[in-house]
Parts: C-alpha cells; structure tokens; sequence
C-alpha cells in the first residue's frame, strides 16, 4: 500500500495556530439523508422601509441612519464590548479567573442599495470599502490592542439582516485565535527570519495546486490546512502588516480581487453564498510587525450545494474538526468558475 491523500485519511497541521485538522477524502461520496437548508431569497428591493441599516430609515435604539451615499459607520447600539469598564485584578491563582475587557463596536454598510452584496458592487465602490477598513482600523489601533473587522453574510451565518454590512469590534485583549497566530507567527520569524505567511505564499505560487486567484498584489489559495470545505485565504504578495499599511496599487488590486472571489463563490452553487470573513492584522501592542503578514480568512459553510451545510458537531467539537473533500479538489472547482457572475449570464 503506497499513501495517497486523496484517499487515505490523514491529518494536516495548521501553523498559524498550531492545530491539527482530520481529512477524509475517501468519503464525499456518501449519502445525505439530513437536513436541508432554505435557500435565501433572491429578490431584494433597492431600498427596504423596514431595514435598519437603509439610509434615512430608523434604528432600533430610535437613531435616524444619514441619507448616506457610499458607506457608513455607527457605534453598534448592542455593542458585546464597551470602552468604560472598571479595572479588576486578574486572580491568576484561582480555577475561577476573570479578567475585565474594554472595547469599541461598531456597524459598517457597504453601499446605501439594500439589493446589492459585496460581488455586485463596482470595484471603485468596493474600494471604498476597503478604505473605511483600512482607516477604522488606524483609528481603533491607537487605542486598542486588536481591531477585528468582520462580515457575516446569509442567514446561515447568522446574519441579522441582508442589507451589505460587516462589524468592527476593537478590544483591549487579544482573542485566542489572533494570539495563537500571533505566537506561531513570531516564533516562525526567530527560527527562520522570514515569514511564515509570506513563505506560504512563494509555496503556493510554486505549485499551484491550491491557488484560486491571483493578481499583481494578491493571492487567493485554499489553505493546506482549511477546515470548512470552501474556506479561502486571501494574502498580499508582499509582507504588509495591517490593512493602514496597503498602498493604493493594494487597495485597488484588492478590490479587483474580492470581487472576482466572490463572484466564484456565488457560482459555486449558484445562490448568494454565506460565508463569515475577516481580516487579520498585526496586533497593536506590537511595534515590529516583521513576523506578522496581513490576511483574510473566507469561512463559507456551505458543503455540496446551496442547501446542504457542513455541521461541526460530534467529532469535530469534542476531537478536532474534520474535512471531506481536499483542499486541492476544492481549489480547483472554485479555480474553474467562470468571472461572471451567474445572474448577469
Ligand atoms: P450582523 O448582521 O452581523 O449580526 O450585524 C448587525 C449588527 O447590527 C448587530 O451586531 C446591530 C446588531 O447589534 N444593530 C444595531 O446596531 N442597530 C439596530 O437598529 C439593529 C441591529
Ligand atoms: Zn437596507
């Protein structure tokens, strides 16, 4: 027996974080007798009286939103993190530990249209877009250890609404996943001098068999070591820390990107596709951010059609998370969808 990983199951090692994924490629063929999503509904009005988020309408705390043109940032009104927050010893000793947290939340719309999603809109508005990111997270950094930037999309992610928006939440404590990428991003540098994300990227221009997309300043791959069965990483070519750091041949590169991305993602099975995405820049209690290379994480949960979702349960929640298809078999259906996108054909 010689080992083949698209049909042995094995596991891959994930070092961003240090864990270990189970893949099992030689069972996608089995049968699915379970639960079946609804797929979204299509059709959306350019403007929604009812929606929270459409300009000029009201929101639920009573605040009118701005007859707003592009995009528009406000202080989320259930905001998980707040900036005043008393101090508390952190009791490092006891089975009991607690530790105070302060932070900012805040809500982004991407466009003032309630139809539109990230891949229908133009690339100079996308652009927009990727500015605001950029300068609330300058701003956040300053008083903030980690700006989280974030989009859920679709019900099945458990957004709340279908108007274009993504969150920013800013705190004063690093989240576990970022710290741990953050340890296995320094500890790479002092072993190697090079980054490891920046190593990863010669690794997957070289062979090819997990890039998805690529342009001048970016590359898309599924990662070696992806978890949900279509997740995608999106890094720049060159080392760059945070998103303030992207110069504008990186913005506008990357706008061309995301938009290409998510056009394919909507392809895949020819519905608006739910994902959770976000950005991964160096924290900001460091000054020497050589170790650390900015990128995206794309987590779509869908697994063979536009109802049938991947569950992370049994298994996955009580050993470690498991895959079916390879990452190599995924990169190459996404690699194969055409760049238009399926409602304009
Ligand atoms: P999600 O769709 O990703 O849940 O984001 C919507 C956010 O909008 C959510 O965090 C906030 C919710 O707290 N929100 C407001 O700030 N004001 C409102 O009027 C309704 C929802
Ligand atoms: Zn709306």
């Amino acid at each position: 027996m010689v080992f083949d990983a698209t049909e042995y199951p094995h596991r891959r090692y994930n070092p961003l974080t240090g864990e270990w994924i189970l893949v099992s490629p030689h069972r996608t063929k089995r049968p699915w007798q379970g639960g079946q999503e609804k797929p979204p509904a299509e059709d959306r009005p350019v403007y929604d009286p009812d929606c929270y988020l459409c300009p000029g309408n009201l929101r639920a705390n009573g605040e009118r939103n701005p007859t707003y043109d592009d995009t528009f940032v406000f202080v989320n009104d259930f905001a998980a993190v707040l900036p005043d927050v008393p101090d508390l010893d952190d009791t490092q000793e006891s089975l009991l530990r607690m530790r105070p947290v302060r932070g900012e939340a805040r809500v982004i719309c991407f466009s003032p249209r309630h139809d539109l999603t990230l891949a229908q809109m133009s690339h100079a508005e996308i652009a927009l877009v990727v500015d605001l990111w950029a300068e609330q997270t300058g701003e956040l950094g300053r008083r903030y250890k980690w700006v989280q930037v974030f989009e859920n999309r679709g019900d099945l992610m458990g957004a709340s609404n279908p108007h274009p928006h993504g969150q920013i939440w800013a705190t004063s404590e690093l989240g576990d996943i970022p710290a741990a990428e953050d340890r296995h991003q320094r500890a790479y540098y002092e072993r190697h001098g090079s980054a490891l994300l920046l190593d990863y990227v010669g690794l997957e221009l070289e062979k090819r068999e997990r890039l998805v997309l690529e342009n001048e300043s970016w590359i898309v791959a599924v990662p070696y070591w992806a978890i949900w069965p279509f997740e995608t990483l999106l890094l720049p070519r060159k080392h760059c820390p945070r998103l303030p750091d992207l110069d504008r041949r990186e913005r506008r590169d990357l706008a061309e990107i995301l938009k290409r991305l998510l056009i394919r993602y909507d392809n895949l099975f020819e519905v608006s596709f739910p994902y959770s995405m976000g950005w991964h820049g160096a924290p900001y209690d460091t000054r020497d951010g050589s170790h650390w290379q900015l990128h995206a994480h794309f987590y779509p949960p869908l697994l063979r059609s536009a109802t049938v979702k991947k569950f992370m349960v049994g298994y996955e929640m009580l050993a470690e998370a498991q895959r079916d298809i390879t990452p190599e078999q995924a990169a190459e259906r996404l690699r194969n969808l055409p760049d238009l996108h399926y409602k304009f054909r």
